[in-house]
């Protein structure tokens, strides 16, 4: 049943739901699936006008947009795609919004190859790499070392809450990488066997701060003492546009029930409803560039103080709320619906092409 009013498709609602609660999740993997939502929208909507067809891909974006706030690779995609939404008739809108969102997710899929050929470099024979969370573009890097002939060892972190060190450890198995899971504490005792600690990341700002799953800044400090580099493997869909122009990046916070369950608090506490114990769960942090050695991008390696200069090449000199209209678009009807207010247009942030502005920094956290 589409809901009144906003003619969202069931497909793009069920996307958004599946994100928030994480049954899609990491970044590249969430910025695909938003492009292949509002491909669906694009495909299914039965708008009879052109303003009414990009009113209800706007609010679909939107939607998609409130799920969760930290991947900047959500908005990169949503503004990519609908700045495709091209044309004067309802067909020829959907056309070219099915074909930029295919196009999109076609991109993401050779950029990803790229950097991993890339990131390869770094990778010796015989390295043992130390993993947080679970990152396509860092098990990209992996992949193409095995497929060069090296051999690699992985000392995989659990991450907690979520404990999606598991995910990376079943994906290094299914590739015949030797693994050995530790618990997050356990790191520090491990590094001193480690050759590169490699991870992804969510957004990365413009001053080179690389915003991942909480426990990254810990891990990249004590691998900072122990003397092990740190590689963030990171397209260039998760460059921060507005971070160019002194924007911080929101950290999500998750459920506390991932942290602690309801019936492990009830055991912890012995008074019925206690609130003085209080559980926080932010999902990320933000790792200074000054203990990162390197962000491989498909464009190649950068050190993270310079990513600005790609930032800049990249973006455009404006962002905008991805579901605002462009400068250049004729006036929509104005009833309802999800529309913008007419910002400035930002160049697409698409990992063949993107679009940017001065320097900012991250949250600090
Ligand atoms: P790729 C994930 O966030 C992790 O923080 C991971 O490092 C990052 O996305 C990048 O993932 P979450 O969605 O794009 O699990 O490299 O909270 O796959």
């Amino acid at each position: 049943m589409k809901e009144q009013g906003t003619e969202i498709e069931p497909t793009v609602r069920e996307t958004a739901t599946a994100i928030a609660e994480m049954d899609v999740r990491g970044a590249a993997t969430i910025a695909d699936a938003a492009a292949a939502a509002l491909a669906a929208q694009a495909r299914e909507s039965t708008a009879e006008t052109p303003a009414a067809f990009r009113r209800q891909l706007r609010s679909a974006a939107r939607e998609l947009y409130e799920t969760r706030p930290t991947a900047v690779s959500l908005p990169n995609a949503l503004r990519y795609v609908l700045r495709g939404m091209e044309g004067s008739t309802v067909a020829e809108l959907r056309s070219a919004t099915v074909a930029r969102a295919e196009a999109f997710r076609t991109d993401l899929q050779e950029a990803q190859a790229r950097l991993g050929r890339v990131g390869s470099n770094r990778l010796r024979d015989g390295d043992v790499v130390m993993t947080h969370c679970h990152s396509t573009d860092a098990l990209a890097c992996v992949e193409t070392a095995l497929a060069e002939g090296k051999e690699i060892e992985a000392i995989v972190k659990e991450t907690r809450p979520r404990n999606q060190g598991h995910i990376t450890a079943t994906q290094l198995r299914e590739w015949d990488v030797p693994v050995t899971l530790i618990v997050d504490g356990a790191a520090p005792r491990f590094l001193d066997r480690t050759d590169h600690v490699l991870v992804g990341a969510d957004s990365v700002a413009a001053d080179g701060s690389v915003v991942n799953k909480i426990g990254t800044r810990g891990l990249a400090i004590a691998a900072r003492d122990a003397g092990v580099p740190v590689t963030v493997a990171a397209g260039t869909l998760k460059l921060h546009p507005d971070t160019m122009t002194g924007h911080t990046v929101e950290i999500e916070t998750r459920d506390a029930a991932e942290v602690l369950s309801p019936e492990r608090r009830t055991e912890l506490t012995a008074a019925e409803g206690d609130d003085e114990l209080t559980v926080a769960n932010p999902a990320f942090d933000v790792t200074p560039p000054r203990y990162v050695d390197a962000i491989v991008t498909e464009h190649g390696q950068f050190p993270p103080e310079s990513i600005v200069v790609l930032m800049r090449e990249l973006f455009g000199e404006t962002t905008a709320e991805p579901w605002a209209p462009r400068v250049d678009e004729e006036p929509t009807d104005t009833t309802g619906g999800a529309n913008g207010t007419g910002a400035g247009d930002a160049n697409p942030p698409n990992p063949r092409d993107a679009s940017g502005t001065e320097t900012g920094d991250a949250d600090r956290n």
